[in-house]
C-alpha cells in the first residue's frame, strides 16, 4: 500500500510497529527521595542521577531503543583503524537516503558543527538561521561569527497555529543581506525540525524559495538535519504538494536544497552515539577530512567505533520507514493532545520530538528572572519522577558583549519522547502528573543561580529556591 493511502485512515488507532523483546526496569521513588535528589542536583534536572528518574523525558538524544537488526549490526563491527567496512556502509546510506556526496563521521553532532563553523566562518561574519540552537550558535560564535534569528515571527508565539513554524522569513534575510552584504554571510543555518521553537518543521516551499534567494547571492545553506525524517513526515502530512511523496523521497528533496549538513545521529537515526558532517563541495570536504583527524579520529571512523557506524547505517534506513515515523510522531502528538484537552498551556501545534510546556503561561506569577521553566521542570520531577528539560532563559545564556541574560520570548519546559522506548501508558502517567502540577501551580516558587559555568550553562548550573 502506498504511504499516502495508509495516511488516509487517520481516524483509526495506531499501535507501535514493533513488539518488546527486552526490558529495562525503572525505579519508582517516593516524594521524599525525590526532594533529596533534586536538592542534591541543585534543582537542575541535568544533574539528577538517572537512577532517581522514573520516566526520563530529558531528551530524545541517544536514548532510542535500537532494533534487533541494529544490534545484529553491532556484532558485525569491523574495528580496523583505517578503512572499516562499516564506514563504507554508512557512506552508502548517507548517499542513498540523504543524497550528500561526502561523509566525515564524528562522535556526535556538535563535533560536525565545530568543523563546519571553523571552515566556513571568518571573524565578523553573520550567520542567519531559523532560530538558534545552543551548540550550533556557540560554535558559530567561537569561530568569530554572530548568529541572527530569521525565523518567521509566528515561531515565537506558542499559541500560533502555523503548520510550518520552522519557516524562514525571507524579508528578514534580504534585509540582512542589504545591511551587511552577501560576502559577510558565509551560509544560512537551517534546522529540520526547529528544536527550540518546539520541534516545528520547515516547509519545502519555503526551503526552495530560500534556495533561490541564496543562489542569487551566492550564499550556501548548511542543514542541521538532526530530525529531518520527522520534518519530512510533517511535510507529507501538511504540505499538499507532497502528500503522495514517500517520507524517504521528501528527505532527499530537503537535503537536495542544501550544500552541507551536520547530523546528530543520536536522534532521528536511532543510535545511542554518533554523528557526521556531510558536504557536496570537494574542497570543503578536503578541509573537513583533514580537520577530523585533529579533533575526532581518522576520517573513516571520526569518533565512532565500527559497530556504531554499522548500527547508524541501519538506523538511517529505519528512520525513514513510514510505519516507524508515523508511530514516533504519533506518540508525541498523543501526549500533546492529552495535555491540550486538559487545558495545559503548550506550544501549538504539537511538534515532532516532544511536547513543550509554555512556562510563562503555566506560572504567570513568576517573572523570567525567577527562572519559571527551570522551576517547573523541578516541580514535575518532584510530583512524579518524570524528568524534563528547561528551554528558556537558562538555556539562552548571556549576551557575550553585555554579559546580561538573553531573555527568549519562549520560556519552555520540554517533555522529550525517546524513540521506541515508552508505551502509551507511560504517556498517560506523564499527562496525569502535568495536570496535578498545574492544579497546584500557585505554590511553585522561583529559583536563583548559585553556580553558573561559562559555556552552555544549562547543563551544569546550580540553583536555590527563592
Ligand atoms: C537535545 C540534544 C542536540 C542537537 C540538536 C540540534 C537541533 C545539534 C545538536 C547537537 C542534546 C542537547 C544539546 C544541547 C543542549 C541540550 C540538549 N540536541 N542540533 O536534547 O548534537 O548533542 O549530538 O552534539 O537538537 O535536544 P549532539
Amino acid at each position: 500500500m502506498a504511504e499516502h493511502q495508509k495516511s488516509s485512515d487517520r481516524k483509526r488507532s495506531w499501535a507501535e510497529p514493533y513488539k518488546i523483546k527486552m526490558v529495562e526496569p525503572v525505579r519508582i521513588t517516593t516524594r521524599e527521595e525525590r526532594e533529596t535528589a533534586l536538592s542534591e542536583a541543585g534543582y537542575n534536572t541535568f544533574l539528577l542521577k538517572s537512577n532517581d528518574v522514573y520516566i526520563d523525558l530529558l531528551t530524545d538524544s541517544g536514548t532510542s531503543a535500537m532494533s534487533d537488526r541494529q544490534w545484529a549490526g553491532m556484532m558485525m563491527g569491523d574495528e580496523a583503524y583505517a578503512g572499516s567496512r562499516n564506514f563504507y556502509h554508512l557512506e552508502d546510506a548517507v548517499r542513498k537516503y540523504y543524497g550528500y556526496k561526502h561523509l566525515v563521521p564524528t562522535h556526535q553532532g556538535r563535533a560536525a558543527e565545530h568543523m563546519i563553523s571553523q571552515i566556513l566562518i571568518s571573524q565578523g561574519d553573520i550567520i542567519p538561521g531559523n532560530m538558534y540552537f545552543t551548540t550550533t550558535k556557540l560554535h558559530q560564535e567561537l569561530a568569530g561569527g554572530t548568529f541572527v534569528d530569521i525565523i518567521i515571527d509566528e515561531a515565537h508565539d506558542p499559541a500560533d497555529l502555523h503548520s510550518f513554524k520552522g519557516n524562514v522569513d525571507l524579508d528578514k534575510l534580504e534585509d540582512l543581506i542589504t545591511e551587511h552584504g552577501p560576502d559577510k554571510i558565509p551560509y544560512v543555518s537551517i534546522a529540520t525540525t526547529v528544536n527550540m521553537a518546539g520541534g516545528q518543521p520547515i516547509s519545502l516551499k519555503n526551503l526552495k524559495e530560500l534556495r533561490k534567494l541564496c543562489d542569487h547571492h551566492n550564499i550556501m545553506i548548511v542543514h542541521d538535519m538532526t530530525r529531518v525524517a520527522e520534518n519530512a513526515y510533517m511535510i507529507q502530512k501538511n504540505e499538499k504538494e507532497y502528500s503522495d511523496w514517500s517520507v524517504s523521497d521528501i528527505v532527499v528533496e530537503i537535503c537536495n536544497q542544501t550544500d552541507a549538513a551536520t547530523m546528530s545521529a543520536k536522534k532521528d537515526a536511532l543510535v545511542n552515539i554518533g554523528g557526521f558532517l556531510a558536504v557536496n563541495d570537494d574542497e570543503i570536504f578536503d578541509k573537513a577530512r583533514n580537520m577530523v583527524v585533529v579533533y575526532e579520529g581518522l576520517h573513516t571512523y571520526g569518533g565512532m567505533a565500527g559497530r556504531d557506524m554499522e548500527a547508524l547505517a541501519i538506523g538511517i534506513t529505519e528512520s525513514v520507514d513510514y510505519d516507524h515515523i508515523r508511530a514516533r510522531v504519533g506518540q508525541v502528538q498523543y501526549l500533546g493532545e492529552k495535555l491540550i484537552d486538559a487545558g495545559i498551556p503548550v506550544v501549538k501545534p504539537i511538534g515532532t520530538h516532544g511536547v513543550f510546556l509554555d512556562a510563562k503561561a503555566f506560572l504567570p506569577h513568576l517573572n523570567q528572572d525567577q527562572l519559571p521553566a527551570q522551576s517547573l521542570a523541578g516541580a514535575i520531577y518532584l510530583d512524579s519522577g518524570v524528568r524534563a528539560m528547561e528551554r528558556g532563559v537558562v538555556s539562552a545564556g548571556r549576551n557575550p558583549e553585555t554579559g546580561e541574560h538573553n531573555y527568549p520570548k519562549l520560556e519552555l519546559v520540554r517533555l522529550t519522547i525517546p524513540r521506541r522506548v515508552y508505551t502509551q501508558a507511560h504517556m498517560d502517567v506523564v499527562a496525569e502528573s502535568i495536570e496535578a502540577v498545574y492544579a497546584n501551580r500557585e505554590q511553585i516558587t522561583g529559583l536563583k543561580f548559585v553556580y553558573e559555568p561559562e559555556y552552555l550553562r544549562f547543563f551544569q548550573s546550580r540553583f536555590e529556591r527563592l
